[in-house]
């Protein structure tokens, strides 16, 4: 049911100028895996049968057959990167503090057998699509029944060892050829599913911040680089030169553990057809204060000084001067 190495490497992604190592691929029985697990290390984890159940089944014939008359949620894009936004940071007539901004993506609710129909008929230069709909009872039976085979003492056993909080949400994804998530750090822990083709992932962990130029926290790009991987202008963005993460392909059966606070892009093959994801998010474990600080929970106090900026200051606009007459000269000197 897993991929071997060699087969990954076949595949078609695009490429970037980036220093990349590769992510361990490691057996689901191996004590390694949760020895990377409990240091929020990224891990490739082999040979489980997480979503086995799906593996077997799960296509696009097979959602078109069980769900074609069921409403998802489905993002349309102008090119292939999907940079999620949050819609309640723009600005409205309804939302007066948001910010002016002009998304790039859409969202549309549409059945599953027009969005499989559009996949199918799709060609270059049309409007690329992405659905990304969590899993929930309405989803009929067939999906359920599948579901609830799904390895949960597996998932189960690595939210316990590891003092994860609870599984907040599955999201199932089914991605055309070439669709790009760019690169974005999520605050919970993920356990990434893999049930058909295959995706690239490229992972950077919590202290390459500097790096990567991340969106202030009030603009609806938070949480996502305001690099563009595929052009990125070094003059703007001169750390992303030294940027350095690991890499890794999943393929059917393959399940990546992405640590809290890391960063994430991921892009599906070119070739091979679409691609099916379930993701399992889980909240992070109780914060304990505990020193030295890990990486990712100064990233936390650094969203957490900023918010609380923001709050006092009441405009986004003030939020960067005051940061910069506070540590420029006093902070910046040796
Ligand atoms: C992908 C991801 C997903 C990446 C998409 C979330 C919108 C995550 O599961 O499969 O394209 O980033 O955290
Ligand atoms: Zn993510």
């Amino acid at each position: 049911m897993t991929t071997n190495k060699k087969e990954c490497e076949t595949k078609k992604f695009r490429k970037y100028n980036i220093q990349l190592e590769q992510i361990q691929r490691i057996h689901y029985q191996d004590p390694k895996v949760n020895e990377l697990i409990k240091n929020n290390q990224p891990v490739l984890i082999t040979n489980s049968s997480l979503v086995k159940s799906a593996c077997e089944k799960w296509n696009t014939d097979f959602f078109e057959k069980y769900l074609g008359k069921i409403n998802h949620t489905v993002y349309l894009s102008n090119d292939h990167n999907f940079k999620y936004f949050d819609e309640k940071k723009v600005l409205s007539e309804t939302n007066p503090k948001g910010v002016e901004f002009t998304p790039k993506t859409r969202r549309l609710d549409m059945e599953m057998s027009e969005f499989i129909k559009k996949v199918k008929e799709w060609k270059s230069g049309d409007e690329r699509l992405y659905l990304q709909h969590t899993l929930n009872a309405t989803m009929g039976n067939a999906i359920v029944a599948d579901y609830v085979k799904f390895d949960w003492r597996f998932a189960g056993e690595i939210r316990q060892k590891n003092n994860w909080g609870e599984l907040t949400s599955n999201v199932l994804f089914i991605s055309m050829e070439g669709n790009v998530t760019p690169c974005h750090y999520d605050e919970q822990q993920n356990l990434f599913a893999q049930i058909q083709g295959y995706k690239r992932c490229i992972l950077f962990p919590p202290n390459q911040f500097e790096c990567l130029y991340p969106h202030p926290v009030y603009h609806p790009h938070d949480r996502q680089s305001m690099v563009d991987f595929d052009k990125p202008d070094y003059s703007k963005y001169p750390k992303f030169k030294d940027v350095k993460g690991c890499e890794t392909v999943i393929g059917p059966g393959d399940v990546l553990y992405i640590p809290i606070y890391w960063w994430h892009h991921v892009e599906s093959s070119m070739e091979g057809g679409p691609t099916i994801t379930v993701n399992f998010w889980y909240k992070g474990s109780p914060t304990t204060i505990e020193y030295p600080l890990k990486d990712y929970q100064k990233v936390s106090i650094m969203r957490n000084v900023e918010k609380m900026l923001l709050e006092v200051l009441q405009d986004p606009k003030e939020v960067g001067p005051l940061l910069r007459k506070m540590v420029d000269g006093r902070y910046t000197n040796p």
